[in-house]
């Protein structure tokens, strides 16, 4: 059944324990997957040595920085996975960044700048990896980025992070179509709103939250353990025949087209 022993997994985006990118390390984990972890470096090297302790129960083979705004250190991320892995076979995405000024307010008032940077964080990160990746991909392999609703349809204040993701959406299906060839599949998973680092920056996440409690067909959130669960399935050969999908694990929010109750 669902079994990753023998395969190498590199997960990017975890920054602290309430990562989902953390609930996907554990249970690639469980799943037997041998991981590779990769942080984002500091002056200080705070995160570093933070990301360092949560991890060690997972015992990674491999610990390395990546900052995605630097092409050469995407290169030696993937010649140091070369040097010590030899194949890849698994690449978890979970990046993304956009200004707080991008993330309130009128959509229209984003800055060219601003806009650039969420664009180049949060999609073409994607692409740059994908590239390095497919190389060491030789028996085939699976790469799996997370994404959000607020990418097609409109959630207040998610803004320009919303075409970011649009925009990651379509680098999924195109890095599907050029690398099916190679038997690497690209997909996605569309995760509902968690309580994260990233998420708890933001006003009003705990009104959403609450909302989705509320309305979801499961009446509840989804935890990063079940998030994990389902890049787990896709990283497998029990999603073989999958590739360029974008998954939605929600408990169910994307279905629903009215809140009012029915009672
Ligand atoms: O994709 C995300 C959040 C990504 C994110 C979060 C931040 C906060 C701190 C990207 N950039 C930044 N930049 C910062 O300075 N989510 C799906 C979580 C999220 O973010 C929202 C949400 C939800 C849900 C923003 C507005 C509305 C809803």
């Amino acid at each position: 059944m669902l079994n990753l022993s023998g395969k190498n997994a590199l997960v990017t985006g975890i920054a602290n324990n309430r990562s989902i990118a953390w609930g996907i390390a554990q249970q690639l984990h469980a799943a037997g997957a041998n991981i590779g972890v990769t942080y984002l470096p500091d002056d200080k090297g705070r995160s570093e040595k933070k990301v360092a302790e949560l991890v060690e129960p997972l015992q990674p083979s491999l610990f390395l920085p990546c900052n995605v705004q630097d092409e050469d250190q995407v290169t030696d991320l993937f010649e140091t996975i070369q040097a010590k892995w030899g194949q890849l076979d698994i690449l978890i995405h979970c990046l993304a960044f956009a200004s707080k000024d991008s993330l309130v307010g009128d959509f229209s008032t984003v800055s060219r700048q601003d806009f650039a940077v969420a664009m180049e964080v949060s999609a073409y990160s994607l692409i740059s990896l994908s590239r390095a990746a497919k190389p060491l991909m030789t028996q085939g392999g699976s790469i799996l980025t997370l994404t959000y609703l607020g990418g097609v349809r409109v959630v207040p204040n998610y803004n320009t992070m919303g075409i970011a993701k649009a925009a990651l959406e379509m680098n999924v299906r195109y890095l599907a179509a050029e690398m099916g060839p190679h038997n690497i599949r690209v997909n996605a998973i569309s995760a509902g709103p968690i309580r994260t680092l990233a998420s708890s920056a933001i006003g009003g996440i705990l009104d959403m939250i609450h909302h989705v409690e509320k309305f979801a067909p499961l009446r509840r959130t989804v935890t990063q353990l079940e998030v994990g669960n389902t890049a787990a399935f896709l990283c497998s050969d029990l999603a073989s025949g999958m590739t360029g999908q974008i998954l939605y694990v929600d408990a169910g929010y994307e279905t629903i087209g009215a809140t009012i109750a029915a009672e």
